[in-house]
Formats: C-alpha cells, sequence, structure tokens
C-alpha cells in the first residue's frame, strides 16, 4: 500500500487540506520533495534540534571526499545582497569518518541520505563509489562535479561534457542500480542543456541543479578580496533566477528526467517556482542558517500553495508551466474575426483571411 503522506504526517496541521506530496528520483519514492541541500549542514545532526529529520524528504550531506580536509584559509564566508558567497573549500572527515560515525547517526534515526561526494579526477570518484557501494543506509549518491572552490577551473568537471560524462559512468558502473546516482551541475556553462545530455546519456538518473555560481566581494576597508580564497560560490535568492531557468531549459530537453531544483529556496512559493519549471523535488540549503527549520515549513507552505492552486498530487504540478497556451484573447479574436467576414468585412490585408489569428 502507498502511503498518502502531505500534511498529515509530514509537518501539517490537522484539519488542513490533505495533498498527496509524495515524488519520484528515478524508482525511488520519496514522502516529501524538499531536501535539504548539500553543504548548509554537515550530516545533517545541527539542523536535528529544529525540526523531524525524518519527515523530509532527504538530507543530502556534505560532500565528502577519499582523505579528511580542512579547506580553504579564513575568511570564507561573506554576505551579499540577497545572498551569501562561501569559500570552504571541501572541508570534511574523508569517507572512511563519515561511514563509520555519520552514516550510522543517520540510520538510526531513520533518516534519508543523500551521500554526496566529490574528488579530484575520475578515479578518486571512483574509489568513494567502491566505499559506497557496500552502505545498505544510503537513498541516493549525488555527484558533486562543481563545487567552485577548487584549486582550478579544469577541477569543475561539470564544466566539461566528456568529463563529467567520465564521472558519472565511473560511479554508475560501482553504485548498486537500485541506488539513484544524482549529478549536480554548475550553472556556469554556456549551455548547461548539453551538459545534461552527457551525464544522463553516462547513466544518472537524476541531475541536481544548481550548485553555487562562481562570485566575488572586494571588502572596501582592507581594500582586498573579503574571502582569503578570492573567489566563492554564491548562494540564496539572488541566485534563484539561474536556478529556475536552468531547471525549466533542462526540462524543456528531457523531460523525462528528474530534476532536484536548488537555489535560493526559502518558503513554498520559492519552491513552487522550480516544481513548475519542471523540478521533481528541490533542497533548500542557504535558508537553513536564518532558519534551521525552513525545510519542514517549505514542505508545509508548498502542500499549501499546492492545494489552494487545485493540484490534488504534487506529480500533477511538475512541469506545470511548459504546458500549451490557452489563449482566451486568442479565440475571443478569432471569434469576432469570424464574425466579421460573416459581415463581409475580410479586406484588411494586415490579416489572415480566415479565422487563423488563435496562436
Ligand atoms: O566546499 C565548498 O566550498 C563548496 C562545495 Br563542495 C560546493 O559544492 N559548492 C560550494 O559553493 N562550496
Amino acid at each position: 500500500m502507498t502511503a498518502v503522506i502531505g500534511y498529515g504526517p509530514v509537518g501539517g496541521e490537522p484539519g488542513e487540506p490533505r495533498i498527496d506530496m509524495k515524488t519520484w528520483i528515478g524508482d525511488w519514492v520519496l514522502p516529501s520533495p524538499v531536501m535539504t541541500a548539500s553543504g548548509c549542514s554537515a550530516s545533517g545532526k545541527e539542523l536535528d534540534p529544529f525540526l523531524d529529520l525524518t519527515r523530509i524528504g532527504a538530507v543530502v550531506t556534505k560532500s565528502v571526499m577519499l582523505a579528511p580536509r580542512s579547506g580553504r584559509a579564513t575568511p570564507r564566508m561573506a554576505e551579499t545582497p540577497s545572498g551569501m558567497l562561501n569559500s570552504i573549500g571541501l572541508q570534511g572527515p574523508g569517507i572512511e569518518a563519515f561511514v563509520e560515525k555519520d552514516l550510522p547517526w543517520l540510520r538510526e534515526r531513520g533518516v534519508r541520505a543523500v551521500v554526496s561526494i566529490a574528488g579530484g579526477s575520475v578515479e578518486e570518484y571512483g574509489k568513494l563509489a567502491q566505499v559506497l557501494r557496500y552502505c545498505e543506509e544510503i537513498s541516493a549518491v549525488e555527484v558533486n562535479i562543481s563545487c567552485p572552490n577548487v584549486a582550478d577551473r579544469g577541477q569543475v568537471f561539470a564544466c566539461d561534457a566528456k568529463l563529467a560524462a567520465d564521472v558519472v559512468s565511473n560511479v554508475r558502473r560501482i553504485i548498486p542500480s537500485e541506488i539513484p546516482v544524482i549529478a549536480k551541475l554548475s550553472p556556469d556553462v554556456t549551455d548547461i542543456v548539453g551538459i545534461a545530455y552527457s551525464v544522463v546519456k553516462a547513466g544518472a538518473t537524476g541531475l541536481s541543479l544548481i550548485n553555487t555560481t562562481l562570485g566575488m566581494v572586494v571588502d572596501t576597508e582592507t581594500l582586498r578580496p573579503a574571502l582569503a580564497g578570492v573567489t566563492g560560490g554564491l548562494s540564496g535568492p539572488a541566485i534563484r533566477p539561474i536556478a529556475v531557468r536552468c531547471v525549466w531549459q533542462v526540462h524543456e530537453a528531457m523531460p523525462d528526467i528528474p530534476i532536484i531544483g536548488i537555489g535560493g529556496i526559502g518558503s513554498g512559493l520559492d519552491a513552487l517556482q522550480f516544481i513548475l519549471a519542471g523540478a521533481s523535488a528541490v533542497q533548500v540549503g542557504t535558508m537553513t542558517f536564518n532558519d534551521p527549520s525552513s525545510p519542514q515549513r517549505v514542505h508545509t507552505e508548498l502542500a499549501r500553495a499546492l492545494a489552494e492552486r487545485g493540484f490534488g498530487r504534487f506529480t500533477d504540478a511538475i512541469g506545470y508551466a511548459h504546458r500549451p497556451h490557452e489563449d482566451p484573447l486568442s479565440e475571443f479574436v478569432a471569434d469576432a474575426w469570424a464574425e466579421d467576414d460573416r459581415a463581409g468585412e475580410g479586406s484588411d490585408p494586415a490579416r489572415p483571411l480566415s479565422s487563423g489569428a488563435a496562436g
């Protein structure tokens, strides 16, 4: 039996409208389309006091590398208008400590875990996948090929269709087929659809769109870059229109590929934009620094917004903004012209002879 999970089990109030909030990433069924975004809450522990992590779609862990890593020098965060710049530089415990300490914590609580991995080479991603293939408690693997805070741009695999595909196919062939492999792409490319095609062809189950976009702040007091790493990844509401555009373009090109929308989502209506543009799920990241319970709140607000707009199921809203135009005005114009024709006034050379105005 499939449970209808919406306002009841996930963050809802008794008496509020029920809506089926299930969604799918490949064969993986999630009771809620709202996840945390990688990098904003390590392995989820920080958020545990603020929300019930079992009631959101999933926790996406901070990208983990093979070896422990201290990351870039400080300062590595800066505020920006409607956003935030980070240059963390893949700080983390390394895959062994992660699997020993962090994954069990998530499993013991029954939290759906999406493990984000990052490597410096195609082979390194393969080694990470080798470790994870034996971890039963994983719901999905997010392949982060788009971290902007790496030593050189050649390591941003998501900027090169061939390299991106090599990483994804290497991970896909190692991770068991029932576990979704999701490729996280960068907006810092000329043609995100081309990159998306390559990784899907290489075996990606779905796509996370988007990672942060490369930015920079100069401190006008010190007269130097605000970040020790000089450049950083811009996130938050400032990048939401870029992210929605990426989701739109990729869904338009590949409507059957599940997309997870990310970029400045802080409310149910923000999330709804991504869903209507073609996302099957969303991740909440930067907003959790301001409101750590926001993933659960976004779920509740999204369910209410969908119900208010007449949707009975979350999945009916995916890509809804792509539907063909029903243009009531052109119907009106066509009717009016047909009437003109009947009255014998069809002499305007600037318009078609019959009711061809619709469309
Ligand atoms: O660690 C980071 O600096 C970082 C990562 Br892995 C990423 O994927 N995106 C980002 O903005 N920062």
